[in-house]
């Protein structure tokens, strides 16, 4: 696959955009720009992901956006999304290229250097890197990793590299300057009360 042509990259949680319609959201972020989404709804079963990524399929369709399947291959595939999110309890990256075939994009999101390198020589198209920052969901297991350590992963790496975990406007440009290839977040678009606006500014300051 091409590398990734996005800069930020939305992950969907229903959860943290509380009585809000999770399509309206996304929908939101597509209006403020946002070209790359991940559906990311663990606690639904087969058939409400299915159901949900396809509404969300449709929508990403009408903006040009790409859209990624969490974990599920078989939902990837029924609604011909651009591609997979794995990570270290995902089904193999080989096994998952063997069923997608060569023009679906696989992340994964890796949490150590050696996990992010052995990604990349299993064909990983790009990573996550993360918690940089502290972020509520990923508090149980441990301090963020900062910015040393996601620098070392981009400079290390030959794969490109997204920052991931607490990524708001106001660390934005630091997180930039380790030279990732962009950011991947969920709360501050999902939870901000104007999504397009936030969207949007944080397009802007990726795009400088
Ligand atoms: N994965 P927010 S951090 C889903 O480090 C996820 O792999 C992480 O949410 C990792 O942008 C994270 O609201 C949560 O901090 C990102």
């Amino acid at each position: 696959m091409p590398p990734p042509n996005f800069d930020l990259y939305l992950i969907t949680d229903r959860k943290l955009a509380p009585g809000r319609n999770l399509c309206a959201v996304v929908e939101q972020a597509l209006d403020g720009g946002v070209r790359a989404i991940q559906l990311r709804e663990k606690d639904l079963g087969g058939k409400e992901l299915f159901e949900l990524a396809d509404k969300i399929s449709a929508l990403c369709r009408r903006y040009n956006a790409q859209l990624f399947i969490n974990e599920r291959i078989d939902v990837a595939l029924a609604v011909d999304a651009a591609g997979v999110q794995l990570g270290k309890t995902s089904i193999p990256i080989g096994i998952a290229r063997a069923l997608l075939g060569a023009n679906k994009s696989i992340g994964y999101s890796a949490h150590t250097l050696k996990e992010a390198r052995v990604a990349a020589l299993d064909g990983a198209d790009f990573l996550l890197f993360g918690p940089v920052y502290f972020t509520p969901s990923k508090a149980p297991y441990g301090a963020p990793q900062g910015l040393t350590v996601l620098r070392e992963i981009v400079d290390k790496v030959a794969v490109p590299v997204y920052a991931i975990g607490g990524i708001k406007t106001e660390n934005l440009a630091e997180t930039i300057k380790t030279g990732v290839r962009g950011v991947a977040l969920i709360s501050a678009v999902m939870s901000a009360a104007d999504p397009v606006r936030a969207a949007k500014s944080i397009l802007t300051m990726l795009a400088r």
